[in-house]
């Protein structure tokens, strides 16, 4: 193969990599600047983390105020659990080792229960926490 071609593919190659490198700096920046958008969704976002382990959770009381956007980030420290919440139709698997989240709006005040759902042993019926809203 010519030299001169040889050459001219590798500069190409090069282009094409820095161009893609700027580009993904531009992508990654509006990106970032996206997620702070979404978290102030709202003006009021909430995020807690709940730790479930046999057989209680931590935190066991949350509170918000009415309209917030909730966020709960769940993680186990032995076994698979559950967070049922189905005033706000909030059900997920917490997998040891793992975070999970669940997102919800609090459209209405009142006391609610959340619950483990995954069978964990024997405390597992007393597993249980409460979400305030106000
Ligand atoms: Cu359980």
């Amino acid at each position: 193969m010519d030299k001169g071609i040889i050459l001219a593919g590798i500069l190409m190659v090069t282009i094409l990599a820095l161009s893609f490198y700027v580009w993904n700096i531009g992508r990654n920046a509006t990106g970032a600047a996206g997620a702070v958008v979404g978290q102030d969704w709202n003006g009021n976002i909430k995020e807690f983390k709940i730790e479930a382990k046999q057989w209680v959770f931590s935190p066991d009381e949350i509170k918000v105020q009415k309209g917030d956007k909730v966020k709960i980030i769940l993680m186990s420290r032995d076994v698979p659990h559950g967070f049922n919440l189905p005033e706000f139709g909030v059900n997920k698997y917490i997998e040891p080792g793992k975070e999970t989240s669940a997102e919800f709006i609090a459209d209405k005040t009142g006391t609610f229960t959340f619950s483990c759902s995954v069978f964990c042993g024997g405390g597992h019926l007393a597993m249980n926490g409460k979400l305030i809203v106000n």
